[in-house]
């Protein structure tokens, strides 16, 4: 019997917007209200379903912090999806989020990766506030090519479900999940690795060719 699938996904945007709290709600149901900044990277794992197949989502939360925007083009490749993170109380880390993309553009190695515009802290704002930041939100996304967007609380819990189901939809509509069994079948006479190991090969390669 085949493993099910794995899907490697990578959570950015700037510091502080909450990339780490929505992980560790989507992943345990818990909320730090005192959450400590990501250093480098930190990865997490979690099974799900949606619409009937089973997946591994591998969650790679990476550092907002400027210090660490150099090693964040490292972690793009392999994955599949993307979440770009920004605050609702925080006009600037909207416009971030382009920086953001970039980044994850310029280092897959898949073509047209999914990128989700996320907005979180949304227990931060009023009804009001909601309907007419995400006016605003969906208005950026189509100009700027997001393949969708969603506003989120990590505090909450809110819209974290929905968010993956759509992303992972996104990306087994987008054909990318086969491509992968494909080519690690191909490369690896069947033996699956997983992303980490992955990343190790890809860099020990690169180590050969420039030595
Ligand atoms: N009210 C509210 N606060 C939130 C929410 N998500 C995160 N926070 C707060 O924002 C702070 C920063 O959240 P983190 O998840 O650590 O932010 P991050 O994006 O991972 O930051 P870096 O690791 O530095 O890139 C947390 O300590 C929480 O207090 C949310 O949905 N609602
Ligand atoms: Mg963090």
């Amino acid at each position: 019997m085949e493993a099910d699938p794995f899907i490697k996904i990578i959570v950015v945007g700037e510091q502080g917007v909450g990339k780490t709290c929505l992980l560790n709600q989507y992943c345990y149901e818990r909320f730090e209200a005192n959450s400590p900044p990501t250093i480098g990277c930190d990865f997490t794992t979690k099974v799900t379903q949606t619409n009937g197949q089973t997946v591994r989502l591998q969650l790679w939360d990476i550092a907002g912090q400027e210090k660490y925007n150099a090693v964040s083009k490292l972690y793009v490749r392999g994955a599949l999806g993307c979440l770009i993170v920004c605050d609702i109380k925080d006009p600037n880390s909207l416009e971030e989020t382009l920086k953001w993309k970039s980044i994850i553009e310029e280092n897959s190695d898949q073509n047209n990766i999914p990128i989700m515009l996320v907005q979180n802290k949304c227990d931060l704002a009023s009804d009001d506030e909601k309907t007419s930041y995400y006016q605003t939100l969906q208005g950026f996304a189509k100009t700027n090519k997001f393949f969708s967007c969603i506003q989120t609380s990590a505090k909450e819990g809110t819209g974290l479900k929905q968010l993956f189901t759509e992303l992972i939809q996104e990306i087994i509509d987008k054909g990318l999940l086969v491509n992968q069994q494909k080519n690690f079948k191909q490369s690896n006479g069947g033996v699956q690795l997983n992303a980490a190991q992955s990343s190790q090969n890809q860099q020990q390669k690169k180590d050969k060719t420039c030595c």
